[in-house]
C-alpha cells in the first residue's frame, strides 16, 4: 500500500506528513485510514512530546475527496462524516501538543483538520477557507463547531456562507493561525515552537491541554472546578518537585521526558 502519511521522528518532535500531492492531499477514505493507523502508532511511542502535521506539495489539505464524495448518499455521507471527525478528535485529545505547520491550502475539512490541532502556523503562501456551501454540502468535519469556537460566530459566518478564500495574514488577523512565516522557515520555526514546549514538564502541559480544551465545553464555574483538580494532578508527578526543587536550589529543572506515568 502506497504511503499517503508518512511520519517520522527527529529527537522529541514527531512529524506527519500528509503525502498525497497530485491530489492536493485531499482526505479520501485511504487517506484517513492510513491517518488514524499512523495515529494508533504516535500514541504508542512514550518518547514523543510534540507532534508537528504538515502536507506534501503545495497543499496542506485541500479538502475532503470531492470526487469520492460526489456519488454517496445522506447514509455514506453521514458515515463518512462520523469517521473523519472522530479521526480530527483523536488528534485534538491526544495528550501531547500537535501544531500544524500549513504549507498551503488549508480549505473544507484541511482548515478543519488544522483547526483540530493545537497551534497553528502558517506559510504565507497558505489559504484558507470553508468552501463546502459551494459544493451543495455544510462543512463535516466540525468546522462549523470549531470555527465559530476559535473566531467568533460572526466571522465564522462570514467565511462559511460565503465560501470565500483568505490568505494566511488575514487568518492571523481572524485568529485562525497563531503566526505567519516565510515558506522556507515553516518547518524550523514549527520545531523551534516545539522545542520550548519540550522544554517543560510534558506532564504539565498535557495536563494545561486537557484543562484548556475540556474546560471550554463547560460553564465558568465548572470550568474552574476541572482546573483545581487537574492542578492538584500535578503534584501526583514528580516533575512538581523537581520543578519547584530546581527554582529554590537555582538550577535548571531536570524532567522525566517520557509520556509514560512516573
Ligand atoms: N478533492 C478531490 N480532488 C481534489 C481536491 C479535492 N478536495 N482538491 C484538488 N483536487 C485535485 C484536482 O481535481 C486535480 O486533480 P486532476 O484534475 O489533475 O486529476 C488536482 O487535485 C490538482 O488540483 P487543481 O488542478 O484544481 O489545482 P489548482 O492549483 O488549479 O487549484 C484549488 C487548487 C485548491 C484552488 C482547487 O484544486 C480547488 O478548489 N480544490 C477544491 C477545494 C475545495 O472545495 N475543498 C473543499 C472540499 S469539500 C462531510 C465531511 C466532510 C466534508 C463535508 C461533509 N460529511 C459527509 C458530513 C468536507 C468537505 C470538504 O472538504
Amino acid at each position: 500500500m502506497s504511503r499517503l502519511i508518512k511520519w517520522e521522528k527527529e529527537g522529541a518532535i514527531g512529524i506527519i506528513t500528509i503525502n498525497s500531492p497530485a491530489t492536493l492531499n485531499a482526505l479520501n477514505t485511504q487517506v484517513l485510514a492510513q491517518l488514524d493507523e499512523c495515529i494508533d502508532e504516535v500514541e504508542k511511542e512514550e518518547s514523543i512530546g510534540v507532534l508537528i502535521l504538515t502536507g506534501e506539495g503545495k497543499a496542506f489539505v485541500a479538502g475532503a475527496d470531492i470526487k469520492e464524495m460526489l456519488p454517496l448518499d445522506a447514509k455514506q455521507g453521514e458515515k463518512l462524516g462520523a469517521n473523519g471527525s472522530r479521526i480530527f478528535r483523536r488528534l485534538e485529545t491526544l495528550p501531547m501538543p500537535v501544531i500544524a505547520a500549513i504549507n498551503g491550502f488549508a480549505l473544507g475539512g484541511g482548515n478543519e483538520l488544522a483547526m483540530a490541532c493545537d497551534i497553528r502556523i502558517a506559510s504565507e503562501k497558505a489559504k484558507f477557507g470553508q468552501p463546502e456551501v459551494g459544493l451543495g454540502i455544510t462543512p463535516g468535519f466540525a468546522g462549523t463547531q470549531r470555527l465559530p469556537r476559535l473566531i467568533g460566530p460572526a466571522a465564522a459566518k462570514e467565511l462559511i456562507y460565503t465560501g470565500k478564500i483568505i490568505g494566511a495574514q488575514e487568518a492571523k488577523e481572524l485568529g485562525l493561525v497563531n503566526r505567519v512565516v516565510a515558506p522556507e522557515e515553516l518547518m524550523d520555526v514549527a520545531k523551534g515552537l516545539a522545542e520550548d514546549i519540550l522544554k517543560n514538564s510534558w506532564n504539565a502541559v498535557a495536563l494545561s491541554k486537557k484543562a484548556i480544551n475540556d474546560g471550554l465545553q463547560l460553564d465558568i464555574e465548572s470550568a474552574m472546578d476541572l482546573e483545581a483538580k487537574i492542578f492538584g494532578e500535578c503534584f501526583l508527578s514528580p516533575d512538581q518537585k523537581e520543578g519547584m526543587s530546581a527554582f529554590v536550589e537555582k538550577r535548571s529543572a531536570k524532567f522525566n521526558h517520557s509520556r509514560r506515568k512516573a
